[in-house]
């Protein structure tokens, strides 16, 4: 299992958050996904090698942006 960590803007409410892991929970070999929308924080974790390019996508085909 691998941790990945990365930053969201955007998110301001619980709605926000749903809707990021939901989207990232579609992502093929992404098992679980916590997001806190106040400080932008997502927590990834996956049971094989993601390319951050694929997450960037999907987050930001829903209106959100990942930082750095
Ligand atoms: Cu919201």
């Amino acid at each position: 299992m691998k941790d990945i960590q990365i930053k969201v803007n955007g998110m301001v409410c619980g709605g926000c958050k749903k809707r990021v892991e939901n989207a990232l929970k579609t992502i093929d070999g992404i098992e679980d996904v916590v997001a806190n929308y106040e400080n932008g924080n997502v927590a990834i974790k996956a049971n094989k090698e993601i390319e951050l390019s694929t997450i960037k996508e999907k987050i930001e085909d829903i209106g959100f942006e990942v930082e750095g």
